[in-house]
């Protein structure tokens, strides 16, 4: 058989469904190879959006999403999409074009060396240079790409070699469990938690898997130790749960972290330092007992004393069956951190103003949402709001990016949630700004047939960058821009457009889209000129006081 058809059969074996990209003249075979497979080709109009797509299946599934690009060009617009998923821990493989390898007569024209461009941004790079290597290279790319810490891999496959013959045959997947814990180590952290007088939980993305979600919310029900949790944690247990304490959206100095100084020892569950820090240690300060798949990468502002190192859900569970509630156990200070985060959330959610407060959305937003119902985060100053005031109720219902932070990405996350959960109300949140950076995808979700919610918080700016700005002191300048109508933008998509011209619409609208099948799209014009206010001065003069 032709390589390119040995290729997608490897695939296949691997589960693969979809594959995310735009193929150029260098995959012709591969596409002819995939035309007769059971794999779904997902056209996009930018390869940055099919990486985003991939690395967003491959978070909410555990299995690599797939992409696709032809060489050069097309490979390195898969650059931002490969970080994305490498700093986010998101199983993703890059199938890449190239000229043929052995002759050709066309010199150097587009050719880049896209092996060595990807080495910094994936755990494992290849060209495949003869077709009986591609079962093992592409089962080794995919073992790569889900084992712990997952990330982005990358396989080049030159025009030649996916035309060459061979007989070579696909080689199944090993059955691996993952190690668990040491039993000494976990006797020592259920050690320092029963010595410790203010344990505190954090929960971290690496602990946003089914069986640790289970496991954590029986070890917090059991032990009534207080929670709170990183931004990529959210919803790992439910927060409406009575002792969730907050996010860590900001990184210092907002009501959670009052908690944090407070604590003398802190369970830090999945956490690793490439999200953004939720504290920072102090030499002398609290205890950090390091509960993960790996050790703690070193870093100044992270330098757990214990790590607890194996499978997350085991650990909880053996931790659970060791820990039993102390009387010397002091909880009230984390109580009054509750009381005080729980009110200032309330903050503003019933304000009429217009444009619209960011608290009134994310709360009017939540009180629409079914409790499965995801949200796809673009990256702008709302990520704060959401983190922060929206309410995850299950794990992988926040879709946000705390680890490259890219803009860009929301949308396309989106189409890839709303294609692994057809049933589940999917609503994308970009800022402007974001939103113009693969708005084109709306174009891919139409023909697709989607039923999607797309929320444009309009301030004719990069108003993150705003804020800064004059937070830093500095006059207004270089940051506005314009926008096109985007009613009318949505239209000539085929979507559905909408735009809110009152506070009080907003709720409205949003439920109407969810009736109505199709892409909607919904400007919702948005007034940040309370962030510094509200997000710090509020929150740092109200924390302190407590
Ligand atoms: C690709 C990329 N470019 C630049 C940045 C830096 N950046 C972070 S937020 C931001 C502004 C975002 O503006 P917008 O999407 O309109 O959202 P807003 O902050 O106004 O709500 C910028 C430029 C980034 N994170 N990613």
């Amino acid at each position: 058989m032709k390589a390119a058809d040995l290729f997608i059969k490897a695939l296949e074996a691997e589960g693969v469904k979809y594959i995310f990209g735009i193929p150029g003249e260098e995959n012709l075979d591969f596409l002819n190879a995939l035309k007769d497979s059971s794999i779904r080709l997902i056209l996009t109009r930018h390869e940055q959006a099919a990486g985003f797509m991939a690395a967003t299946y491959g978070r909410l599934t555990g299995k690599a999403g797939v992409c696709l690009s032809t060489l050069g060009p097309g490979a390195t617009n898969l650059v931002t999409a490969a970080a994305y998923a490498n700093l986010g821990a998101m199983p993703m493989l890059m199938i890449t074009g190239q000229k043929p390898i052995k002759s050709s007569k066309q010199g150097q024209f587009q050719i880049v060396d896209i092996v060595d461009m990807m080495r910094p941004l994936t755990k494992y790079t290849c060209q495949i240079a003869s077709a009986s290597t591609i079962p093992s290279r592409v089962r080794e790319a995919f073992r790569l790409a889900e084992e712990e810490r997952p990330g982005a891999v990358h396989l080049e496959l030159p025009e030649d070699i996916a035309s060459e013959l061979t007989d070579a045959e696909v080689i199944g997947q090993s059955v691996y469990r993952r190690p668990l814990a040491e039993g000494k180590s976990v006797k020592m952290a259920a050690a320092m938690i029963h010595k410790a007088k203010r344990p505190l939980l954090l929960i971290g993305a690496g602990a946003n898997r089914k069986q640790s979600s289970k496991m954590l919310r029986r070890l917090v029900d059991k032990t009534g130790i207080p929670f709170f949790s990183t931004q990529m944690g959210k919803g790992v247990i439910d927060e409406r749960h009575p002792l969730f304490l907050g996010n860590a959206a900001l990184s210092a100095d907002d009501f959670v972290h009052r908690a944090i100084g407070h604590a003398d020892l802190i369970i830090n569950v999945g956490h690793d330092v490439v999200e953004k820090p939720p504290f920072f240690m102090e030499q002398g300060g609290f205890q950090v007992i390091h509960i993960n798949y790996l050790t703690a990468a070193v870093d100044p502002v992270y330098y757990p004393q214990v790590g607890v190192i194996g499978d997350i859900a085991n650990t909880i569970y053996q931790l659970t069956e060791m820990i039993s509630p102390k009387s010397h156990w002091n909880f009230s200070y984390f109580n009054d951190i509750k009381d005080a985060t729980e009110a200032h959330l309330l903050e503003g959610i019933d304000d009429d103003r217009f444009p619209l407060y960011p608290q009134r959305v994310v709360s009017d937003l939540r009180s629409v949402m079914p409790d499965d119902a995801v949200i796809a985060l673009d990256n702008g100053v709302y990520k704060i709001w959401f983190a922060r005031n929206y309410k995850a109720h299950e794990p992988n219902t926040v879709l946000l990016d705390n680890a490259l932070a890219t803009m860009g990405a929301g949308l396309p996350s989106a189409i890839a949630a709303k294609i692994v959960h057809p049933d589940k109300n999917i609503v994308a949140i970009c800022g402007d700004g974001g939103f113009m950076m693969n708005s084109q995808e709306l174009e891919t979700a139409v023909r697709l047939g989607l039923n999607l919610v797309v929320l444009i918080l309009s301030d004719n700016a990069y108003g993150m960058i705003k804020w800064k700005q004059a937070h830093m002191g500095f006059s207004d300048f270089g940051l506005d821009v314009g926008n096109p109508d985007f009613v009318k933008y949505a239209e000539s998509y085929g979507a559905i457009g909408h735009r809110v011209n009152a506070a009080a619409e907003f709720i409205g609208i949003v439920e109407s889209c969810f009736t109505v099948p199709g892409v909607h799209v919904v400007e919702v014009p948005i007034d940040y000129s309370d962030n510094d206010r509200i997000l710090n001065r509020e929150i740092k003069q109200k924390s302190r006081a407590l």
